[in-house]
């Protein structure tokens, strides 16, 4: 048991990060914020991301026990995160639980909820991201032997959430067209740690002066291992896209 949760898995079975990949981290940043490079603050990063990597291990074994395939959403505020998962619920033929995240209100598990959809809030209040603690705190309220995917939407927020593992298997990337071409190559460490990255809004390409082609290269580039897929909550056939995706990877995992 969890002794201070009281979930069933062993803090034990926890695997602690290398010293090589905690500098890693560290280094990763540090280089986006140049501010925090002294030696007492490298310090603290490290013992932080360290704890918060073992959570995360612990928070994925609780999703393997029962199967679920775990997958964190992340974008800019507004990107179309919310609206794409309440766009799939028709189409879905798997059930799927969400883990909200947002500074303030439960506006985006009420969304959901009203859908039919097990939809768990957490309010960060300042936290610009979510961690493998809050995530877990929220997991012991969703049943996860209920459902075959657990998303968990990050805070809207295009830096930081890619440097905290909350235990997903999967990252996905939302960028919308109204963003403007340049997201990409500004935020490049959350593209780079993509599994999918979602050009959202399409129906909006007519309207804004946006190089679908080239902000694709530039995503493929960052990333090869990337998969990228166009989507529109008013187009359906993206949307059954973005499940033949999520489909295949629960076949693979
Ligand atoms: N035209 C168009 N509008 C969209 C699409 N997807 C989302 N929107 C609109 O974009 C706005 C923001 O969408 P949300 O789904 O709330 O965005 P979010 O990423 O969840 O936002 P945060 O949770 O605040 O980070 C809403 O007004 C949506 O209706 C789309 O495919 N096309
Ligand atoms: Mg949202
Ligand atoms: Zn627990
Ligand atoms: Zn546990
Ligand atoms: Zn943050």
């Amino acid at each position: 048991m969890c002794k201070d949760c009281g979930c069933s898995l062993e803090k034990e079975e926890v695997k602690v990060l290398d010293e090589n990949t905690q500098k890693k981290v560290a280094r990763e940043i540090i280089s986006k914020n140049p501010q925090l490079n002294d030696g007492k603050t490298i310090a603290v990063i490290k013992k932080i991301l360290d704890k918060n990597d073992q959570e995360a291990e612990h928070n994925r074994l609780h999703l393997d026990e029962n199967n679920v395939l775990g997958i964190n959403l992340m974008s800019s505020p507004g990107s179309g995160k919310t609206s794409l998962l309440e766009s799939i619920v028709p189409f879905a033929k798997f059930t799927f639980g969400v883990i909200e995240g947002d500074l303030e209100t439960n506006k985006d598990a009420d969304r959901l909820k009203a859908k039919g959809i097990q939809a768990v809030q957490i309010q960060t209040g300042s936290s610009c991201h979510l961690d493998a603690f809050m995530t877990h705190k929220a997991m012991h309220n969703i049943d996860l032997k209920k459902i075959d995917v657990c998303f968990v939407e990050n805070v809207g927020n295009l830096v930081c959430p890619a440097s905290y593992d909350v235990g997903t298997h999967l990252n996905v990337v939302l960028v919308s067209v109204p963003e403007g071409e340049d997201k990409i190559v500004k935020y490049p460490v959350m593209f780079r740690a993509a599994d999918l990255i979602i050009f959202t809004k399409t129906d909006l390409l007519d309207y804004f002066d946006y190089d679908l082609k080239q902000e694709k290269e530039m995503a493929k580039k960052l990333n090869p291992k990337a998969d990228i897929l166009e989507f529109s909550t008013k187009d359906e056939s993206s949307v059954k896209g973005f499940l033949a995706w999520i489909e295949n990877k629960r076949k693979m995992s």
